[in-house]
């Protein structure tokens, strides 16, 4: 196991329920509907953009405004998304992550984020990790979101690994499949029936210990 590909929201932190918490807001604000309580679980893993053409969707207004206008509106999302990420410590990674790093760390393992947060960087800053990374990889600079493997493709090339002698970690289906897809051996954290597609699946980020992936990877 040369490295490993770890997601953030729902991973390291939680910060799906700011998300759907900022664009709740912007949906009834700017567009007059309600998002209802499950666009907190379907927009995991989904970029800014794409989840905000889901939203325009789901309020029926999918060709409504200009790209332009859009493009505002997202922005409007993350400036709320901010404002809750800039509370975040070290008391919001979630169980187990910490100790995980260290031992793979000791285990010289390379660590790189793939996420499809530009946030990243700042939210790891905000944990306490940014040192523990090797890289984070830029989803700005990928073509394709997840389920397309490309961030994973880009997080195993920032540390100079092969993807195949790598494990990804990750909570959303779109993200199992995108680890497939790039050919890493997929952990899942969550629903073993929701992350079918994944080589192991654990039931909380408290399971990720070294020899779960180690033996994930030898399987
Ligand atoms: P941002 P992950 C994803 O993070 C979130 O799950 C998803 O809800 C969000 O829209 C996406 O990042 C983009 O985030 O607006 O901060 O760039 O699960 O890939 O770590
Ligand atoms: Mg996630």
């Amino acid at each position: 196991m040369q490295g490993v590909l770890f997601d953030l929201d729902g991973v390291i932190t939680d910060t799906a329920k700011f998300h759907f918490k900022a664009w709740s807001r912007l949906a009834k604000e700017k567009l007059g509907v309600v998002l209802p309580a499950s666009f907190e679980s379907d927009l995991k893993g989904i970029s800014r953009i794409d989840s905000m053409n889901r939203i325009l969707k789901f309020a029926k207004m999918a060709d409504k405004y200009s790209a332009a206008e859009v493009d505002a509106m997202a922005q409007y999302k993350n400036d709320l998304y901010l404002k809750e990420i800039g509370k975040l410590t070290q008391a919001d990674i979630l169980p187990g992550i910490e100790n995980l790093l260290d031992e793979l760390a000791a285990n010289k393992v390379k660590l790189s984020v793939a996420s499809a947060s530009k946030n990243a960087p700042f939210i790891l800053e905000k944990l306490g990790l940014r040192q523990q990374f090797d890289a984070i990889a830029d989803p700005a600079k990928v073509a394709h979101g997840k389920p397309a493997p490309d961030i994973f493709l880009e997080a195993a090339a920032k540390i100079n690994a092969d993807p195949t002698q790598c494990v990804g970690i990750e909570d959303a289906k779109a993200g199992v499949q995108a680890i497939k897809a790039a050919g890493a051996i997929a952990v899942g954290v969550g629903n073993p029936s929701d992350l079918a597609e994944a080589d192991t699946v654990v039931s909380s980020t408290e399971e990720l210990t070294y020899s779960v992936l180690a033996l994930a990877f030898q399987k």
